[in-house]
């Protein structure tokens, strides 16, 4: 068992949070209260406990035979939280992983990493210790034996939250550079909502992205983006739902973080860790943003009538309609591409679908690394929430893929952080919760870098030119 603890930050870390343990709970079979029913078997299909159910590193048991999260929730101000408290899946959390301030971050990054945020740090690694040490009791209580220098069998951390929130980013990075100190050797994880004016209209967004952006670089080893506009129009389209809400997006969010995780809650012959994708995504230490896509995504009246091929959704995953955030991969160079595969899928299948994307050629891989797909099944069909918009498929798929075209939405985050700046519009606001100017600039200038580093791995090319097939997939 390796346990993997989420937090979720802001209110947009705990929204999605909502949907994420929503779906979870439905797929390993976990009623809103924490228990399994009595004979019961999961909405997967897999009978509880059965030997391919993994949950228990996502949640754990106690003596009573309840399932709880493993997860922390905080918010600066209490109202987003206080919904879980009197929701339906209240009597699933232990009121101590819950945790609430009085007063927001004002949507101001100062606030939420200096001010307000440095009230309740504290308590927040407090909370987490605990959840590590529950962990660690558990695994001696099943007499499983940790190497000497591993303080529990923790995996890592998942950390849930906006970019453009006072807290979702101010907060978030004084936690990631906390839990870097704590527990160096633990993977970190983000999923990160980027900001579009369509959906929210705080005129500081891209100050807090940016700030956010440069607090955890170094703090994170993967961040996967979260673009509102992109899901805000996979829901519109693709979903025909008329005028989506965060309900909506965070239940496609949740699709998406579920299919990503899945390795890690169900075993299976041709699972392969989150970890082993992880290192094909991450060539240097700070090019560390995939581009998530998802496919199929067909709305719930139209369930029944259509069931794509494996062949059909590998190609829908490589449309940019799919994708998850807003960049034209046709205009960058990938370094990888894992495609992670739920449900009724055979490797045949699979092979036959990759064969026809590098036949179309519209995965260009920059010229130093091999053309290879990396690709793990679990045999879990998703699961459709009762009541959602999402159709039940068979089968889904989840690309994950390194393009240097996410800079694209860097860049864009830029341009209106300069707007703003060369005005020192709002900067005001920043200073007065203490912050300096320099940070701005210091921030801004890791950006530009950030953009550099990517540009650069795009045109490197290696000089004998060899096109270095791989025989991966
Ligand atoms: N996808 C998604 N985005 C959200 C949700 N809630 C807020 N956002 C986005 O998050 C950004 C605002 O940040 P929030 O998470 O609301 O702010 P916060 O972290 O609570 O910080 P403060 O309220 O400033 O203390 C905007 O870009 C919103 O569009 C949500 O439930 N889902
Ligand atoms: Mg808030």
């Amino acid at each position: 068992m390796r346990e993997c603890i989420s937090l979720h930050v802001g209110q947009a870390g705990t929204q999605m949070g909502n949907a994420c343990w929503e779906l979870y709970c439905l797929e390993h079979g976990i009623q809103p209260d924490g228990h399994l029913p009595v004979g019961g078997t999961s909405a997967s299909g897999a009978s509880a406990g059965a030997a391919d159910d993994s949950s228990d590193t996502f949640f754990r048991e106690t003596a009573s035979g309840k399932h709880t999260p493993r997860a922390v929730f905080v918010d600066l101000e209490p109202t987003v939280i206080d919904q879980i408290r009197t929701g339906t899946y209240r009597q699933l959390f232990h009121p101590d992983q819950l945790i609430t301030g009085k007063e927001d971050a004002a949507n101001n990054y100062a606030r939420g990493h200096y001010t307000i945020g440095t009230e309740i740090i504290e308590l927040v690694l407090d909370r987490i210790r605990k959840l590590v040490s529950s962990g660690r009791a558990q695994l001696q209580l099943q007499q499983i034996h940790l190497p000497a220098d591993d303080c529990s069998g923790l995996q890592g951390f998942l950390v849930f939250h906006s970019f453009g929130g006072g807290t979702g980013s101010g907060f978030t990075s004084l936690l990631l550079q906390r839990l870097s100190l704590d527990y160096s050797k633990k993977s970190k994880l983000q999923f990160a909502v980027y900001p579009a004016p369509r959906v929210s209209t705080a005129v500081v967004e891209p100050y807090n992205s940016v700030l956010a952006t440069h607090h955890t670089l170094d703090a994170s080893e993967c961040a996967f983006m979260v673009d509102n506009e992109a899901i805000y129009d996979i829901c519109c389209r693709k979903l025909c739902v008329e005028r989506p809400t965060y309900h909506h997006l965070n239940r496609l969010v949740g699709q998406v973080v579920s299919s990503v995780t899945a390795s890690l809650r169900f075993h299976g012959a041709l699972n392969v860790d989150l970890v082993e994708f992880q290192t094909n995504l991450v060539p240097y230490p700070r090019i560390h943003f995939p581009l998530a896509s998802y496919a199929p995504v067909f709305p719930a009246q139209r369930a029944h009538h259509e069931e794509p091929s494996v062949g059909q959704m590998t190609a829908a995953c490589f449309e940019p309609t799919h994708q998850m955030v807003r960049c034209d991969p046709r205009r960058g160079r990938y370094t990888s591409c894992c495609l992670l595969y739920r449900g009724d899928v055979v490797p045949k299948d699979v092979n036959s679908a990759i064969a026809t994307v590098k036949a179309k050629k519209t995965v260009q891989f920059v010229d130093w690394c091999p053309t290879g797909f990396k690709v793990g099944i679990n045999y879990q069909p998703p699961t459709a929430v009762p009541g959602g918009d999402l159709a039940p498929m068979q089968r889904a798929v989840c690309m994950l893929g390194n393009t240097t075209a996410i800079s694209q939405a860097f860049e864009r985050l830029d341009h209106k952080f300069d707007l703003m700046f060369a005005k020192r519009a709002f900067v005001h606001w920043y200073l007065g919760e203490g912050m300096d100017e320099a940070e701005f600039h210091e921030a801004r200038e890791d950006m530009a870098a950030l953009e550099k580093d990517y540009e650069e791995m795009a045109s490197d090319s290696v000089p004998d030119g060899g096109d270095g097939e791989s025989d991966e997939y």
